[in-house]
Formats: structure tokens, C-alpha cells, sequence
């Protein structure tokens, strides 16, 4: 039987969003207005792919999935707190995001930077959950690696270079050096921590780290190129958006062609990691082949 990608997209997709709209409660959690704003952006929408990532490196090394069902639902706190203080006048004061008005617009600021402030933390209360048939000492490993892919040397550290390089002339090391920590580095832990929670073997989570690094680098060139093609159809940016896209990036530093066939080459690399994995790894190949195909 053929594998329906599309169909276990959709699954996945609706298994996270179940796992989110009951760890991220609507009733029993008070201030209601910031309990609101969290839940505001953590539901909008979004692709879910780091979750549904996590689960499928979980089920690759041969595990269920419920084992990194916390874990998938710590990262999409942390992406979407992410977006959040993302989108803030202090950063790219963006108006939409996932379709929607932002979380400041449709709150305000103060309400949007608490609301990231508690996903964050929210994130690491889900991850520390004792989870069945994981050791405590594992799971904390898991929670340290979770935090430096998260923080200075990972995603925020990835965020604060991307400022500092606004108006200098990026090469690629550099400009590759910024998204292996400011989109990377939440690709590869969630890969690396759903193969830890699986139990699997060290070689066997540094194949999917390695695999999650390589999806990590293709699907910031395919933003890229989305960003690049899509640019003269976008309607409603403010100068926010517009200084977003005077930044360097793959299809400018290297031409489209080109940047499409390195995030090819990126592709070809990470499905060349999941050899010899206990479980199923169909889902991550589709995975790695789906981040490059995309078309949002
Ligand atoms: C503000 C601490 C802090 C960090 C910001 C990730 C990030 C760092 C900013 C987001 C801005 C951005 C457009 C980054 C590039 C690629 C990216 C992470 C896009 C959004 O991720 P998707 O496509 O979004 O997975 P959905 O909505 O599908 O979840």
C-alpha cells in the first residue's frame, strides 16, 4: 500500500491541535485575558511541523507516539512564542501572522509579550511531565538540549545575530551560520528529542539530529525562495516587513536556481540519515521532501 502523505499530514496536524487545546486549557487557567492571547496564537493555525516532527523521529526509532506528545507540544509553545515576540514593533512589527492579526494587534503589546513570556515557560512545565517508560535522568538531558536550542545558543542567540547583521553584507557562512540557530536549531531538537523520548540509541538520535539539521538548512532557503517569489504578490506589508525584506538571503546571495538546488542538496543529505531505523521512517522522508515543496 502506498503511503497518503497528505492524509497523514492532516492527521498529524489535528492530533497536535487536539494534544494543544487540552494542555493550553481555555477555562481553567486565569488571567482569562492572557490565558486568551496564548491560546489566540497558539490555535490560529501553522503548519505544525516541529511537533509533527518530534513524533515521527519518535516513531521512527521504533516507539509510540504518546511518548513525545509533551515534547511535540512544549515546541509548538515555543515556536509560536517565538512568532509572537517576532511580530512585535520592536522586532518585525508585523499586522498578520498565520493569516490572522497578530497577537498585539489583536491584543496589545503588553498582552503579547506576556503571552510569549508564558508559552516559553509553559513549554518547559509540558517537557519536565513525567513521561511513561522515559527515565527522569533522560528527560532532563532532553529538557537541557530543549533550552539551548531554544535560548542564546540556539534560536534567540539565531534571532540577535539576524538584528546585528540588518545593514552589513552578509556571505553565506554567515547568513547559513544565522539560520542554523534562528530556525535550525528548533528543527534538529525536535528530530533529536523525539528519538531521545523514543529510546533510542545515541547513534540513532544523532542520525536524526543530523537528518533534522539538513531539513533545518532547506526549509530556511525554501522560505527564501517563497519570500522571494511571493514578494511582488504580497499585498498590506508595513516597514516592518519591508526592512525584512531588504535582509540578505539564499536566492540573493546565490540566484534562485541555485538556492533551490542547495536546498535539494540538503534534502538528498537528511534522507540519507534514516537508514536503518527500527520504525517507520517513510513519514520523515515525505517530511524532508514536503519542507522543499511547500508552497506557505
Ligand atoms: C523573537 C525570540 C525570538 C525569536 C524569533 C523563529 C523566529 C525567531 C522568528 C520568526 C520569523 C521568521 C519568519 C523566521 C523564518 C522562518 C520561520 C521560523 C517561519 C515560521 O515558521 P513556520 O513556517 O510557521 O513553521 P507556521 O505558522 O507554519 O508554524
Amino acid at each position: 500500500m502506498t503511503f497518503d502523505f497528505h492524509a497523514y499530514l492532516k492527521s498529524r496536524k489535528a492530533l497536535v491541535e487536539e494534544a494543544l487545546d487540552r494542555l493550553v486549557p481555555a477555562a481553567d487557567r486565569l488571567p482569562a485575558r492572557l490565558n486568551g492571547a496564548m491560546r489566540y496564537s497558539l490555535l490560529i493555525g501553522g503548519k505544525r511541523l516541529r511537533p509533527i516532527l518530534a513524533l515521527a523521529a519518535c516513531e521512527a526509532v521504533g516507539a509510540p507516539l504518546e511518548r513525545a506528545m509533551n515534547f511535540a507540544a512544549a515546541l509548538e509553545c515555543i515556536h509560536t512564542y517565538s512568532l509572537i515576540h517576532d511580530d512585535l514593533p520592536a522586532m518585525d512589527d508585523d499586522d498578520l501572522r498565520r493569516g490572522h492579526p497578530t497577537c498585539h494587534k489583536q491584543y496589545d503589546e503588553a498582552t503579547a509579550i506576556l503571552a510569549g513570556d508564558a508559552l516559553l515557560t509553559l513549554a518547559f512545565e509540558l517537557a519536565a511531565r513525567p513521561v511513561e517508560e522515559v527515565r527522569a535522568e533522560q528527560q532532563l538531558a532532553i529538557i537541557e538540549k530543549l533550552s539551548a536550542a531554544a535560548g542564546v545558543h540556539g534560536m534567540v542567540g539565531g534571532q540577535m545575530l539576524d538584528m546585528e547583521a540588518e545593514g552589513q553584507e552578509l556571505d553565506l557562512p554567515g547568513l547559513q551560520n544565522i539560520h542554523i540557530h534562528k530556525t535550525g536549531a528548533l528543527i534538529y531538537i525536535a528530530c533529536l528529542g523525539g528519538a531521545l523520548l523514543g529510546g533510542g540509541t545515541p547513534e540513532q538520535a544523532q542520525q536524526l539530529k543530523r537528518y533534522g539539521e539538513r531539513i533545518g538548512l532547506a526549509f530556511q532557503i525554501t522560505d527564501d525562495i517563497l519570500d522571494e517569489v511571493g514578494d511582488s504578490l504580497e499585498m498590506g506589508k508595513n516597514v516592518g516587513a519591508d526592512r525584512e525584506h531588504n535582509k540578505a538571503t539564499y536566492p540573493k546571495l546565490m540566484g534562485l536556481a541555485q538556492a533551490r538546488q542547495e536546498a535539494q542538496r540538503h534534502i538528498d543529505e537528511a534522507i540519507k540519515c534514516l537508514h536503518d531505523l527500527p520504525g517507520d521512517a517513510e513519514p520523515l522522508r515525505e517530511l524532508a521532501r514536503y519542507i522543499i515543496s511547500r508552497t506557505h
